[in-house]
């Protein structure tokens, strides 16, 4: 699926764009389940400041609503599985079970939804820098369940940057602030806001610093995040590494796929997850507010959803399954 000038741009930019990822209805349902999820009426601005269930949206916008059946759908989509497996040179891979982001404009007689200290907006790293000085492979992903334009709050990033880290890193001769702190000079002032389509499939190097731009357009911007990666104790420690930093010791440049303990105890615990509709470890959502019909836990799962689960395998050597139509 990923073409040869995808992945040079993933190469050199630290990031790729997949379109028609995702069906329209399939987004639609989606966009649905936030304005449900949140009480909110989409034709109604002065209610999108409301945040009346406590998701605790405000500066940021990340949603409690992880195991919709729309959400679902969106994660065992072929065509995100494919992206994501191209770049692996794996099929064998799992999901993560992460949230949407709803971020209204900003209004100047909602401060509490304004701005944070940072003019840049939101500009981070995934894993705790200090201790991060070399650079492993790892993706994030966003899907746009709308067309969002470049002053729509949109995801942003520094490109390029992965490929400088390491020598980054080490200029900054151990002066880290916080953990994942992005300082105001050297190049990294201007991130680049990137818009999309709705049913784009962005996917990032997760060493590339990223986040999103404050809202200055008339229209919230809705978008739904994920990642994938190989099924393996190598590939759960490169994603302990930036989910779920304290569990491991630092990356002093040791060799990734040391021991890490506990690829069949996470197995067992993401499908408890998904059974119980919970998200008990994952370092950024506290548990999910359950409000309605819609998030009912045990979703449906179509025969890739069932791997990128972990509930079954993924047969052996297969590299191309052919593209198996979400059954739900
Ligand atoms: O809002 C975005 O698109 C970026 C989200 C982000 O920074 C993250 O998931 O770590």
């Amino acid at each position: 699926m990923l073409t040869a000038a995808d992945h040079q741009h993933m190469e050199e930019q630290g990031y790729v764009i997949v379109p028609n990822a995702v069906a329209p209805e399939e987004l639609a349902a989606v966009v649905d389940g936030i304005w449900s999820h949140l009480w909110m009426d989409r034709n109604d601005p002065n209610s999108w400041y409301e945040d009346p269930k406590g998701d605790d949206l405000q500066q940021y916008g990340f949603m409690r609503q992880m195991h919709t059946p729309a959400m679902w759908r969106v994660r065992q989509s072929p065509q995100i599985h494919r992206a994501f497996a191209d770049l692996w040179g794996t099929d064998n891979l799992w999901v993560t079970m992460d949230r949407c982001i709803f971020k209204p404009p900003l209004r100047a007689d909602r401060p509490e939804w304004g701005k944070t200290g940072d003019p840049r907006g939101l500009l981070h790293f995934d894993f705790p820098v200090a201790t991060t000085p070399k650079r492993f492979k790892l993706f994030q992903a966003v899907v746009y369940l709308e067309d969002t334009a470049a002053d729509q709050g949109t995801f942003q990033c520094m490109p390029g940057f992965q490929n400088r880290y390491e020598a980054w890193h080490t200029a900054q001769n151990g002066d880290f602030d916080v953990g994942n702190h992005i300082p105001m000079d050297q190049g990294l002032e201007s991130p680049t806001p990137i818009a999309g389509k709705a049913g784009d499939l962005l996917i990032w190097d997760s060493f590339t610093p990223h986040g999103h731009c404050y809202n200055t357009s008339s229209k919230p911007r809705l978008a739904q995040f994920l990642s994938m990666w190989p099924a393996t104790e190598e590939g759960h420690e490169a994603c302990l590494r930036v989910f779920w930093p304290s569990t491991l010791p630092s990356n002093d440049g040791s060799a990734l796929g040391e021991k890490c303990s506990g690829l069949e105890a996470e197995r067992l615990s993401r499908i408890t997850q998904w059974r119980d509709g919970s998200q008990t470890d994952f370092k950024r959502p506290v548990p999910e507010i359950v409000t309605s019909q819609e998030d009912v836990p045990s979703c449906p799962l179509s025969p890739i959803g069932r791997r990128i689960l972990g509930l079954d395998l993924w047969p052996e050597g297969v590299l191309q399954p052919p593209l198996e139509k979400c059954s739900l």
